[in-house]
C-alpha cells in the first residue's frame, strides 16, 4: 500500500511524504504514523532509512540550523565529521520528577509508601491524566516541522532477544543520536512485518506564549512542560518538551529499561541497568560478567578496563544495559540492546579510560562539552590532553579561562559514539544468542564501611544485596553536600513496575528449569580512610578484584563467611606489583557502628518505601544481617 494514496490515512494524505520512495509500510506502522501526525500536525513526514546519505543530510541540516558545529581538529579521518551540539541550558539531563508510568492500578507501578512519606521508587499517573497531559501538549506541536519516523531495533536485528520500536520525533538531532545508539533503518521494517512494536512518540515541544524560558531556534524545547510518559500495558512511550538524552532517545532508558523491565517480567527474563564485559584469564578462559552501578561509579570505565594484572584481557559488550534470559541449558545469556555509547564526558581521559579515548573521536556527536580554539573538545579531566595555549569556549559558548569557578563542560555532557569504534569490543557482542553470564556484580560509591569485594552466599542473598544498594551522589543542585542515596539494582529511576514485584521476579529465577544461577558479588572501589584518601587505587587495578572473583567461582578456597557475606581470605588477593601500598585490613574491615547504622537505614528504607510489597525473603535477609551485625 502506498502511504500517500491509502484512503484510511486522512491526515497523511494531505501532507508531503518526503521520501515517498518508501513504497510499502506495515499497516500497523501506517496507523501509528497517522495517529501521531493527526495529533501533532507536522508540515511533512520523513521515514528514516538509516542510510549514510540520510545521516549526512541531517547533519547538514543541523549545522545550518546552528544546533551542531563541526570539530575540525578531528576532520577527514573517518566516515563523518565529529560534531559538537549545544543544548538550551534549561535542557541538559533526564528529568526524573517529570517521568511517569501509567497503569490502572497505582500499586502495579509503585509500592505505596508509608503515610506522609514521599515515594522514591517512581511516579505513577492515571491513564486519564496521561491522556490529559498529552492533549494539553501535543496538538499541533509539530506545526512547521518535519515529523521523522525512526524504525529501530533494540538488540541485533532478528535476534530472539531483540525488540522493535518506532520512534516518531520532530528532532533531527534525535534521529542522528538514535542512529548511533540503536540499529535503525528500512531492514527493521522488513523484520517487523505486521508484528507489534513499541510506540515511541517524541516532540521537543512548543512553549506557551507566556513561557519564561529563553528559547533559541537551534535547540527548541519546552522545559516548563516537559513530561515523559510510559504506558506499559500498551507498550507506549510519549515524551514532550526535552531534546536531550534519556528524555528523547526513547530506545534507551524508556524502552530498554522501563518498558523493557515490564515486558521482561511478563516474558520471564531480566532487563537491567548493567554493563556487560568479557574477561579472559591468563589460562585463556573467557567469562562474561554483568555489573550494575549507580551513575558516577565508573560503569563505562569498567566495561572497557585495561587490566594491570598481566595475562588478563577485558573486552566490552556494553556499558549501560543488559537484557538477560536463561537458555534451554539453563545458562543465563545476555545481549546489549544498544548500538552506541552515550557516556558522560567529564572525567574521561587516558588514565581513567584509555579505551574510551580511542573510541570517542570517530563518528561522534558530543553534546555540551567545551570547545578548544584548535577545533577540538575539552572537559574537566582533559587538562593533560590539550596544550596550554589553546583557548577554551565553555558548553554555553562563552569564553572560559582555566581555573574559572564554573565548569567548562556541563557535568552531564556526553559523547554519543557507535560501539563498533571501540578498540576492545568483544567479538561476541552482536551474537544473536547473547553471551553466557557467570557473574553478576552490584556496587556503589561508598566512602565508609563497605569492603572492596564480598560474595553473596546464595541467589536470595544476592537479590537482597542488589535491593540494598546505596551510593554517594551530589544531590540536587540546591544541596552541595554529598549524600548516600538508595539506588536498588541501580534501577531506581528506571523501574517499569512496582519494585516489590521486581524483587519477587528476581527471586523467582531460582525456579527456572535447570537454571545455573550466576554468582553474585558486591564491590566498592571508593572506600576512604580517616584522612579522606581512597584506600584502593581503582581503575586498571580493579582487575585484581575480578581476578579474585574468577578464582572464587573456579572453586579456589579463598573466601570466609562473615557478617555481610563471603570475604576474601587474607593473602588471597593478587597484589603483585601494585603501584601503591594498600591497607588491606582497613579495606575489608566491618566496623560495628557503621553496620548498625546501615541496617537501620535499610530497615527504614524498606519500611517507608516498600512496605507490604517487600518480599518475605528479603525481609528475612535483612533480619539475618541485623542478627550478624549484633554479633560483631
Ligand atoms: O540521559 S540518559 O538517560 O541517556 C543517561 C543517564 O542519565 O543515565
Ligand atoms: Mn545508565
Amino acid at each position: 500500500k502506498n502511504l500517500s494514496t491509502n484512503n484510511n490515512y486522512e491526515y497523511i494524505r494531505k501532507i508531503p511524504l518526503l521520501n515517498s520512495s518508501t513504497e510499502s509500510l506495515p499497516s500497523k506502522v501506517c496507523s501509528y504514523i497517522e495517529e501521531c501526525a493527526s495529533l501533532c500536525c507536522p508540515k511533512d513526514i520523513y521515514i528514516c532509512d538509516g542510510s549514510d546519505t540520510e545521516y549526512e543530510h541531517l547533519l547538514n541540516f543541523l549545522e545550518k540550523n546552528g544546533t551542531i558545529s563541526p570539530l575540525p581538529k578531528y576532520e577527514n579521518c573517518y566516515d563523518f565529521n565529529i560534531w559538537l551540539a549545544r543544548t538550551n541550558p534549561a535542557d541538559v539531563a533526564r528529568v526524573e520528577k517529570r517521568t511517569f508510568i501509567s497503569t490502572e492500578c497505582k500499586r502495579d507501578t509503585i509500592p505505596i509508601p508509608r503515610e506522609g512519606v514521599i515515594g522514591e521508587l517512581g511516579n505513577w499517573i492515571s491513564p486519564g491524566d496521561m491522556d490529559k497531559a498529552i492533549l494539553e501538549r501535543f496538538p499541533g506541536c509539530m506545526k512547521d516541522r518535519t515529523m521523522y519516523v525512526i524504525p529501530f531495533s533494540m538488540g541485533p536485528v532478528g535476534s530472539p532477544f531483540s525488540k522493535i520500536g518506532i520512534e516518531i520525533t520532530d528532532s533531527a538531532y534525535v534521529v542522528c543520536c538514535m542512529r548511533i545508539m540503536t540499529r535503525i533503518g528500512k531492514n527493521i521494517l522488513e523484520t517487523l512485518g505486521n508484528d507489534d512494536f513499541v510506540k515511541c512518540l517524541h516532540s521537543v515541544g512548543v512553549p506557551k506564549s507566556d513561557s519564561k524560558v529563553e528559547i533559541n531556534s537551534s535547540w527548541p524545547c519546552d522545559p516548563e512542560r516537559t513530561i515523559i510518559l510510559h504506558r506499559p500495558d500498551k507498550n507506549e512511550i510519549v515524551s514532550y518538551g526535552s531534546g536531550y538524552g534519556g528524555n528523547s532517545l526513547l530506545g534507551k532508558k524508556c524502552f530498554a529499561l522501563r518498558i523493557g523491565s515490564t515486558i521482561a517480567k511478563n516474558e520471564g527474563w531480566l532487563a537491567e541497568h548493567m554493563l556487560i564485559l568479557a574477561i579472559t584469564d591468563p589460562k585463556g578462559r573467557k567469562r562474561y560478567i554483568t555489573a550494575a552501578f549507580p551513575s558516577a561509579c565508573g560503569k563505562t570505565n569498567l566495561a572497557m578496563l585495561k587490566p594491570t594484572l598481566p595475562g588478563y584481557k577485558i573486552e566490552c559488550v556494553g556499558d549501560d544495559i543488559a537484557w538477560m534470559r536463561f537458555d534451554q541449558e539453563g545458562r543465563l545469556r545476555a545481549i546489549n540492546p544498544e548500538n552506541g555509547f552515550f557516556g558522560v564526558a567529564p572525567g574521561t581521559n587516558c588514565i581513567t579510560n584509555p579505551n574510551a579515548m580511542k573510541t570517542i573521536f570517530k563518528n561522534t556527536i558530543f553534546t555540551n562539552v567545551a570547545a578548544t580554539s584548535d577545533g577540538g573538545v575539552f572537559w574537566e579531566g582533559m587538562e593533560e590532553e590539550i596544550s596550554d595555549d589553546v583557548e577554551i569556549t565553555d558548553w554555553r559558548g562563552k569564553k572560559w579561562t582555566r581555573g574559572s569557578k564554573t565548569p567548562a563542560a556541563h557535568p552531564n555532557s556526553r559523547f554519543c559514539t557507535p560501539i563498533k569504534e571501540c578498540p576492545v569490543i568483544d567479538p561476541g557482542w552482536e551474537d544473536p544468542a547473547g553471551v553466557p553470564i557467570d557473574v553478576i556484580i552490584f556496587g556503589g560509591r561508598r566512602p565508609e564501611g563497605i569492603p572492596l569485594v564480598y560474595q553473596a552466599r546464595n541467589w536470595q542473598h544476592g537479590v537482597f544485596i542488589g535491593a540494598s544498594m546505596r551510593s554517594e551522589a551530589t544531590a540536587a543542585a540546591e544541596h552541595t553536600d554529598k549524600v548516600i542515596m538508595h539506588d536498588p539494582f541501580a534501577m531506581r529511576p528506571f523501574f517499569g513496575y512496582n519494585f516489590g514485584h521486581y524483587l519477587n521476579h528476581w527471586l523467582s529465577m531460582t525456579k527456572v528449569k535447570n537454571a545455573k544461577l550466576p554468582a553474585i558479588f558486591h564491590v566498592n572501589w571508593f572506600r576512604k580512610n580517616a584522612d579522606g584518601q581512597y584506600l584502593w587505587p581503582g581503575f586498571g587495578d580493579n582487575s585484581r578484584v575480578l581476578d579474585w572473583i574468577l578464582r572464587k567461582i573456579d572453586g579456589e578456597n579463598i573466601a570466609v563467611d562473615s557478617t555481610v557475606g563471603l570475604l576474601p581470605k587474607s593473602e588471597s588477593f593478587n597484589l603483585e606489583n601494585l603501584s601503591k601500598d594498600v591497607n588491606m585490613e582497613e579495606l575489608f574491615s566491618l566496623p560495628k557502628s557503621f553496620w548498625e547504622k546501615e541496617v537501620r537505614h535499610l530497615r527504614e528504607y524498606f519500611d517507608m518505601q516498600v512496605g507490604d510489597d517487600l518480599p518475605t525473603d528479603i525481609r528475612e535477609e535483612l533480619e539475618l544481617l541485623a542478627c550478624n551485625v549484633d554479633k560483631l
